[in-house]
């Protein structure tokens, strides 16, 4: 532990900071020439297999940009394959899974993992990249909540609809349970894991669950999501909760747990944060669509992001949703730039 936190982790704490702190969700990725020169040579499984390379590929966005965190080159599905399940990444890059859990007997059938050994390449990764960065910038780790890596699992893939998903969940709701309560195993343990190698704060997305009714979510899947928050408060480490099309969702997100509620850009980020409360920090929530507007259009959504924020304590500078592939990295460090010169 470092004398003085890094400014994400106070920002994530509620602490008042110099400059609001400032990363993209997917800031290592396919927008980054650099990062598709790597790709070109090795496939998204085999970077994350290889702690350099996938220390590489986090470090590339923090040089270019200059961001306030790094988060580690990974990706939500990698406790699948330990688990049993035949994961790949098809030509059009979307996960396939061979074998999706969809009856009793998958669940039952998968496989305890051990986290250190069957995850160990991203734990050497967190390492490799806290030893090389200085401690102002900090090293976020990151696991799927339960429904959303579920979500993958019992489809088979992405998904529109969820409609196996939610059959599951209303057909079988002891199985659906069940699933999600082995994820939140491996996942409370992936996440520990990565707090001792060295991330100073960990994400947990739960990207798809504004695809829920808050009945669903609060008496299916919050339980398993606060599970594996719960499990993380004794390491100290600040936890953000991050969700999209979570409008109907933010009080039962909040209650299910998170030092920081993710919020994406269909709500007016003054307005999430009073639902969530003002002891909670918050995370957002630029459109990413917004970097391919014309600078002056940009720069004013970035302002009023900004304003709405309204300078308060708490506040972590990002997208909604992830960087798009397309998105020119220069509009990407002309947000950056911005939030300092406005924040300072
Ligand atoms: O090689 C490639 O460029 C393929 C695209 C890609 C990348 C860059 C995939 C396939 N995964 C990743 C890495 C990744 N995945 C990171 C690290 C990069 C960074 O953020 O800087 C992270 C945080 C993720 C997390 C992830 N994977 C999420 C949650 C974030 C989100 O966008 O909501 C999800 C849903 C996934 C599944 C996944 N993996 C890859 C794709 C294309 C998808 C989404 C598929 C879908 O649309 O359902």
């Amino acid at each position: 532990v470092t004398a003085v936190a890094a400014p994400l982790v106070r920002a994530a704490r509620g602490e008042p900071v110099d400059t609001t702190p400032v990363w993209f969700m997917r800031q290592a990725g396919r927008y980054l020439p650099e990062y598709r020169a790597i790709r070109e040579r090795l496939g998204l499984l085999e970077i994350c297999a290889r702690p350099e390379v996938a220390a590489e590929v986090t470090l590339q966005p923090v040089r270019r940009l200059g961001v306030d965190g790094a988060i580690i080159f990974a990706d939500i599905l990698l406790p699948l394959p330990p688990m049993g399940l035949d994961l790949g990444f098809a030509k059009g890059e979307g996960p396939v899974i061979a074998n999706p859990v969809r009856t009793a007997a998958a669940v039952a059938a998968l496989r305890d993992v051990d986290v250190e050994s069957a995850l160990g390449p991203t734990l050497e990764a967190i390492r490799l990249v806290r030893a090389e960065l200085p401690p102002e910038v900090a090293v976020i780790g990151f696991a799927g909540a339960p429904f959303t890596i579920a979500s993958y699992a019992v489809e088979g893939g992405a998904a529109r609809h969820f409609l196996e998903t939610k059959r599951l969940m209303y057909g079988a709701p002891d199985v659906f349970r069940a699933l999600l309560e082995r994820l939140a195993g491996v996942v409370a343990a992936f996440l520990a894991a990565q707090v001792r190698a060295g991330a100073d704060v960990v994400q947990l997305f739960d990207s798809w669950v504004g695809a829920l009714t808050p009945d669903d979510y609060a008496r299916c899947v919050a339980p398993f999501t606060a599970r594996v928050i719960a499990a993380l408060a004794p390491l100290g480490v600040p936890v953000i909760h991050f969700g999209t099309g979570t409008g109907a969702l933010l009080e039962p997100m909040a209650a299910a747990g998170g030092d920081v509620i993710g919020v994406d850009w269909r709500l007016p980020l003054d307005e999430a944060w009073r639902r969530v409360g003002s002891a909670r920090a918050v995370q957002g929530n630029l459109d990413p669509v917004a970097l391919f507007a014309p600078r002056g259009e940009l720069l004013r959504r970035v302002d009023d992001v900004l304003a709405r924020a309204g300078g308060r304590a708490g506040h972590i500078f990002n997208l909604g949703h992830g960087l798009l592939p397309a998105t020119p990295p220069d509009m990407v460090r002309l947000v950056v730039d911005r939030v300092r010169e406005r924040t300072r």
